[in-house]
């Protein structure tokens, strides 16, 4: 659907997310882009410097071990620097007041999540976190926040229990996701009546089809992104920007943002 102005696509989105019962924000690292964080694959993304298929693969890490804890070591510090913006904000404060809102992201930012802490909203994060690690061996899952030496295999993180090396806790490329996390998000957009897109390039699986599922189960797509996507055609209104500016036009009633 193509509205007349950006002030009807606006207010025709704001309408239905206020109405909704059951509503999905599914999010990508265009969300926190203008907290400083890096995106993939847009102008100075993370993939431009580094080639996820260098990094962000178990074999990658079977291979050098101390280039991708660096790697993770060193976005870790970067992200852990930086701080939730007014649309990850936005984001909280409409899931805490309401029950019926799924906050589902790609991030491994942990921004969301501490956007939601202070509001006391739940997030649902498909790739893991910058801040856990999980043992190789034992599987033991630790939160992770340490600066991370390099030097040597030895100065790696090893897990306390069974002193195996400890992986960061994310989901690399070619590895399945946590079937119970994709069940519930997936099981949030079937029943979903609006899904909110939000800063995502919608290129990996199985997390985009969270928005195609939603959209086939008969949800309003509303996607919010600074260029076209994939979603972009499909979706029943496109707001073409910042996500900083334009979600909380779209998820606060007139607060103050
Ligand atoms: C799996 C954690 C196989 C690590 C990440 C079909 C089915 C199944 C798999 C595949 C498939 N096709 C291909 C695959 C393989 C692969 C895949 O999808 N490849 C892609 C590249 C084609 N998928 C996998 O390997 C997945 N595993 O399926 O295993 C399998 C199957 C069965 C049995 C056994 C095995 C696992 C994928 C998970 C990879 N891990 N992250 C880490 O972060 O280091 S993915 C990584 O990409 C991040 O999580 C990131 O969030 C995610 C997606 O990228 P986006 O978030 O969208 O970010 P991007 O930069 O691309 O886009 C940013 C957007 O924001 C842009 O559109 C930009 O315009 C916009 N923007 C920028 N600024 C702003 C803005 N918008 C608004 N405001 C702004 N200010
Ligand atoms: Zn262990």
């Amino acid at each position: 659907m193509r509205h007349a102005t950006v002030e009807d696509a606006i207010d025709h989105a704001r309408r239905a997310l206020a109405a909704a019962e059951r509503v999905v924000v599914f999010t990508g690292a265009g969300v926190s882009a203008e907290s400083g964080v890096p995106t993939f694959r847009g102008a100075g993304g993370l993939w431009k410097t580094f080639r996820a298929e260098d990094l962000a693969t178990p074999e990658a890490f079977a291979r050098d071990p101390r280039l991708v804890w660096e790697w993770y070591g060193g976005r870790r510090a970067l992200v852990a620097a930086c701080a939730p913006n007014a649309a990850h904000r936005a984001i909280a404060r409409f899931a805490a007041t309401r029950p019926g809102v799924a906050v589902i992201t790609q991030n491994v930012d942990g921004l969301h999540q501490r956007a939601a802490h202070d509001a006391g909203a739940s997030v649902l994060a498909l790739h893991g976190t910058l801040f856990g690690a999980r043992c190789t061996r034992c599987g033991r899952r630790t939160p992770h926040d340490l600066p991370v030496d390099a030097t040597s295999l030895d100065t790696l993180p090893h897990c306390d229990a069974c002193g195996a090396l400890l992986r960061p806790d994310v989901v690399w490329f070619g590895e399945t996701l946590d079937p119970h996390v994709l069940d519930a998000a997936f099981d949030a957009a079937r029943s979903a009546e609006v899904c909110l897109v939000v800063g995502t390039s919608a290129l990996v699986q199985p997390a985009a089809s969270v928005a195609t599922l939603a959209a086939r189960a008969g949800a309003m797509l509303v996607e919010v992104n600074a260029e076209a996507t994939p979603l972009s055609d499909s979706a029943d209104v496109v707001l073409r920007g910042r996500a900083g500016e334009i979600v909380p036009v779209l998820l606060d009633k007139g607060d103050p943002v």
